[in-house]
């Protein structure tokens, strides 16, 4: 049985605790039983965090100190992570409901992100301009936002906090982080770290809070300069509609609906394996899951029934099973919607090929698990392949020209992540301006570099995360226009 944990909020690098003495106690879904118990933010805690980061960020021992040497101190920090991975990636495991391996990845990633990101602090940009004639000179620096506010979600606890918050802490900006109250364990525990790395107290404020209690006190915020949030299409709009009528600025990653498309000359066992990942990785919570997939038509029957082969054989298990490679879904209500999805399907015509069941074994009865689900005879009318499923289920169609694939990838409202498979450079290059996404993958399907830059095309979202887009967007522009004195 897991160790039950208890977490206040961090404001100022101290425990706190709330006035409204506010709760949680997150039960493990795989197993049902209590692994955390969070004390939850109301607006009055957002007010005190958003202040204690304002006056960090005034105090100037985080946000005036060289790049440089804020660069090493996220390097001490990623190395207190990496000392720590183990019970990091259990304390995620057990939260988010999420395979082993899969906990230890996410830790090993965020430390990535943090490496890279303390790499950009080094390096900020700036540009000099000549004017016309000697005596006329310009510059462009940037600055960073005061205070931003982190709200991140459940499905990635780590990751979807450290594409924002060592990016924000490089520009030296102060954050006021709002997790999940599902999942805030992992947050709360790298912000004590990152009091022992020596990041000042009050630059980093962790307050886990059910989401629709706070929204408004973190956009009406006076302390509070921009607000990066992943989550939901639906409160990705609420945001930006209230955090902009404050001129607040807004960074979005939000929801997708991914497709592979697979060619008849690419790599058939590898595109096997990314088509698989693509939809069952993270049990398919992930916002770049491909839950579409397109396969050209002379063989779309095999390719079909060795990928429900190999759907078949993945092992369910929890946190205790280090094999496995599928774990529950987030919460019952979200099971249920996952089911309801397969089962509507199937009554708008689609069916069932593999999976779709919920395991019936003693140990796994009790956690929120769907085995990995292939779909064929699906249409782009139906919900299924319209609406972002956040589980392990794939809707599966044949196609026969280009064309008819580009028009197929292209017709959903989201745009976060797409892949193509195919061993002709020419159409995997031209696929790649054609599809509608953020990100591209070719050969590959959730695989990527801190190097590159993340974020979504139209309802997916707003701005860009990892790369040097990553640091950048926590910063403002500054012109500086010299005349020289002569
Ligand atoms: O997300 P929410 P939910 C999608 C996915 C999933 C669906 C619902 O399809 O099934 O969204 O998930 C906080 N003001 N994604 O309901 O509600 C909330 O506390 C301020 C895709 O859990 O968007 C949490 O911290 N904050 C996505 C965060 O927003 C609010 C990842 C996300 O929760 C708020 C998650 C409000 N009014 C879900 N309401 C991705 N991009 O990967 C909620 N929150």
């Amino acid at each position: 049985m897991a160790q039950m944990r208890k977490y206040g909020l961090w404001i100022g690098g101290k425990w706190a605790a709330t006035a409204s003495e506010d709760v949680v106690e997150r039960c493990s879904p795989a197993t049902s039983e209590p692994v955390a118990r969070f004390s939850l933010a109301g607006p009055a805690e957002i007010d005190d965090a958003a202040a204690s980061a304002h006056s960090a960020f005034l105090k100037g021992a985080w946000s005036e100190l060289p790049g440089s040497v804020r660069a090493k101190v996220l390097n001490r920090w990623a190395d207190l992570i990496a000392d720590n991975r183990t019970r990091l990636a259990r304390i995620e495991a057990d939260e988010a409901g999420k395979v082993i391996s899969a906990a230890t990845a996410e830790i090993e990633w965020s430390i990535e992100l943090i490496r890279y990101a303390a790499s950009l602090a080094w390096n900020l940009p700036g540009r000099l301009i000549n004017g016309e004639g000697p005596g006329k000179m310009g510059l462009v620096s940037y600055e960073p936002y005061a205070v931003v506010a982190l709200i991140v979600p459940w499905n990635y606890p780590m990751v979807t906090l450290f594409q924002k918050l060592p990016y924000a802490l490089a520009a030296g900006s102060s954050v006021v982080v709002k997790p999940s109250e599902l999942t805030a364990g992992t947050a709360l525990e790298c912000a004590v770290l990152a009091q022992e790395a020596g990041i000042p107290n009050g630059v980093i404020n962790v307050v886990p809070a059910v989401g629709e209690k706070v929204g408004a006190a973190i956009c009406d915020s006076p302390f509070i300069d921009m607000v990066s949030f992943t989550g939901s299409t639906r409160v990705g709009r609420l945001i930006a509609s209230h955090a902009t009528s404050k001129l607040k600025k807004v960074a979005l990653e939000l929801g997708g609906k991914g497709a592979n498309v697979v060619f008849a000359d690419a790599n058939i066992e590898a595109a096997l394996d990314g088509a698989l990942a693509g939809f069952t990785i993270n049990q398919g919570e992930e916002c770049c899951a491909a839950g579409r997939l397109f396969v050209e038509a002379p063989i779309f029957d095999e390719f079909i029934q060795r990928l429900s082969a190999k759907a078949g054989q993945m092992r369910l298990g929890t946190a205790e099973d280090q094999d496995a490679s599928i774990g529950p879904l987030i919460h019952k209500q979200h099971l249920d919607k996952v089911v309801a999805y397969i089962t509507d399907a199937q009554r708008e015509g689609a069916r069932l090929v593999s999976g779709g069941r919920r395991p019936q074994d003693d140990h796994l009865a009790k956690g929120c698990f769907i085995e990995p689900t292939v779909l064929v005879g699906v249409t782009p009318e139906m919900t299924a392949f319209r609406e972002e499923i956040f589980g392990p289920v794939v809707c599966a169609m044949p196609f026969s020209t280009e064309k008819e694939a580009v028009e197929l990838v292209n017709d959903t409202a989201y745009g976060l992540a797409n892949g193509v498979w195919t061993n002709d450079l020419s159409r995997a290059l031209s696929f790649s301006r054609q599809m509608k996404s953020g990100t591209v993958y070719v050969n590959a399907y959730l695989e990527t570099l801190p190097q590159l830059p993340f974020g979504g095309m139209k309802d997916s979202g707003l701005g860009r995360e990892n790369g040097p887009e990553g640091i950048l967007e926590f910063m403002q522009t500054k012109a500086v226009y010299l005349k020289l004195a002569r």
